[in-house]
């Protein structure tokens, strides 16, 4: 059995937990506050999956889920270092882009001991470059989900529907992907062994900019809209913007080589179709007067275009508007 840390406690941290523990792999889960910890060791986690309600036990010896905060990281370091003498160890960054900061990369690499593989969940580029900064790239591993899960509360999680996820070496991003077999192999069957649809990426570098088109068409617009994901390709100016700023990201990933799926300007429509009563977390982020992941989705993109002399102005004002958003909020809570 493998040695599992989950850090993040919002709505793919809780499902993956709930989901490995319900599994009979004991995870550990690291959450950002101490009211969250407290809340969930009190009440355990709870998964609901069509409408069925099960509780998953935190407190106890044996409770296939451990809870620990940001501020417990020490001990619970120590914890791990003893639980970890010949299984692997993985650690799953579930926190937004916006929370992988020099500080947590530094917490992260001292979880790992240089032993862990560390797997990234983020949206967006850019959080590679804050981790390899203290932890050996061979060690970080990335992964792209379809899935769809909503935290209902700091202790309960809706599995919203079932996807695919990814995962491949983040080397691959920088050179050729190395053999994806060994220990990652095993990370494969832990989400296997808990239900997911899993596979191998042998192109991750294609699936993360897969992802990162979608979001840099959806979420930038329908945050400064303030509009649902269904209501975007129905607007037929909205239509013309999102199809502009498809175009420009996939001119640039052209031109650094990424390789992208022929039917991509589908699929984004097809995501709003199959999302269409959601908000984009973008417009949650607003809407929450929290800061957006705007500068991993389309600044991480203008970083790119920047270096290579890719002109993205649409881009580049979407990503303007949704700061004035940020500064919006920022000045309201002063
Ligand atoms: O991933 C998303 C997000 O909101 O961040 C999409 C695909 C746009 C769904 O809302």
């Amino acid at each position: 059995m493998a040695n599992i840390t989950v850090v993040g406690g919002g709505a793919m941290g809780l499902l993956l937990c709930a989901k490995l523990a319900l599994s009979g792999q004991p995870a550990e889960l690291i959450v950002r506050t101490d009211r969250q910890r407290d809340e969930l060791r009190q009440s355990g986690l709870f998964l609901v999956v069509n409408g069925i309600r099960r509780r998953i036990e935190t407190a106890g010896e044996d409770a296939p889920l451990v809870v620990n905060a940001l501020s417990d990281m020490a001990s619970s370091t120590r914890q791990i270092r003893e639980m970890m003498r010949e299984e692997p160890h993985y650690i799953i960054l579930a926190v937004k882009q916006t929370a992988v900061t020099r500080e947590l990369a530094e917490l992260t690499a001292a979880l790992a001991k240089g032993k862990a593989q560390i797997v990234c969940i983020q949206n967006g580029i850019g959080h590679v470059d804050k981790l390899s900064a203290v932890i050996p790239l061979s060690d970080i591993w990335l992964s792209v989900t379809t899935e769809g899960a909503l935290k209902r509360s700091f202790t309960e999680v809706e599995h919203t529907g079932t996807g695919t996820t990814w995962i491949g070496p983040a080397e691959a991003c920088i050179s050729e992907a190395p053999d994806g077999a060994g220990m990652q192999k095993s990370w494969l069957d832990c989400l296997l062994q808990a239900g997911f649809h899993a596979l191998m990426s042998n192109n991750i570098t294609s699936r993360v900019w897969h992802k990162l088109l979608i979001n840099a068409v959806i979420n930038p617009l329908t945050a400064i809209l303030r509009i649902r994901n269904g209501e975007l390709p129905e607007r037929p100016e909205a239509c013309r913007l999102m199809r502009e700023l498809f175009e420009e990201g996939a001119g640039l990933a052209d031109k650094l080589g990424i390789e992208l799926a022929p039917r991509l300007w589908d699929e984004v429509l097809e995501v709003c179709r199959l999302t269409a009563a959601n908000r984009s977390s973008m417009l949650q982020d607003v809407l929450a007067g929290r800061r957006t992941e705007i500068d991993s989705i389309s600044g991480g993109l203008l970083d790119r275009a920047r270096v290579t002399e890719h002109p993205m102005p649409v881009t580049q004002t979407a990503y303007r508007l949704v700061k004035a958003l940020e500064e919006n909020n920022q000045t309201q809570a002063e």
